[in-house]
């Protein structure tokens, strides 16, 4: 099965296609813009995206929302995640917890799936801790501040895309979609919404 990427961000395809593959899935960027609604809901976000660019290409497709949630900062930034890395960065947020003891956090990723006559909201978590500085040059955005806890203390950007699919959000949820695509289309059967 072909399925569509709604993302301007490489490293998702990347990640995404890598864990895809087992299933069966060949991963592709979809030459469509990814229109963001504002919500504090990874899945209103992900799930109005699919929508939006579904009603466009009429393709198979994918859409990844996802974000940081650090505890210590009651969740923020969470889904303002992206333009939170774009203005104060990696730099800002370690300068935010500062002196904070606690650096527990969860990265959260919703996948949302338009698959006609489905649509699915996949949604999973990494939890772990922010370092007390960067580490890495692997991955993207907050990668280089993050250590699973599942992990050997390394942050994610110190990993390989396969050590972080080992413990990621993305390649947790994209296990769940794989899944489900299987199922779904062996028996054509599913709690998921006809379109
Ligand atoms: P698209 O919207 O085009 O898909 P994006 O990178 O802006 O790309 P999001 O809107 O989902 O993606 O924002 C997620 C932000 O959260 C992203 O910019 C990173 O800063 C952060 N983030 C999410 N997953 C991450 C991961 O696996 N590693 C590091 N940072 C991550």
């Amino acid at each position: 099965m072909r399925l569509g990427l709604v993302t301007g961000n490489r490293h998702k395809l990347e990640e995404l296609s890598l864990v895809l593959r087992d299933y069966g899935v060949e991963l592709y960027m979809l030459d469509t813009p990814k229109i963001e609604v504002q919500s504090n809901s990874l899945e209103v976000i992900a799930l109005g995206a699919a929508r939006k660019a579904y009603s466009r290409t009429r393709v198979p497709l994918i859409v990844d929302d996802s974000g940081l949630f650090i505890e210590a900062l009651r969740g923020f930034p969470g889904p303002y995640s992206s333009y939170v890395y774009k203005t104060i960065g990696v730099e800002g947020i370690l300068r935010l917890l500062r002196g904070v003891p606690d650096r527990r956090a969860c990265f959260h990723a919703v996948i949302a799936a338009i698959v006609p006559p489905y649509e699915k909201v996949f949604h999973a978590r990494s939890c772990g801790f922010i370092t007390e500085s960067p580490r890495g040059a692997g991955g993207f955005g907050f990668d280089p501040i993050f250590a699973p806890e599942e992990g050997d203390g390394r942050t994610f950007a110190e990993m390989s895309i396969e050590e972080k699919n080992r413990y990621s959000h993305r390649a947790k949820a994209a296990r769940m979609l794989g899944v489900w695509l299987r199922e779904a289309f062996k028996r054509r059967v599913g709690s998921s919404k006809h379109l």
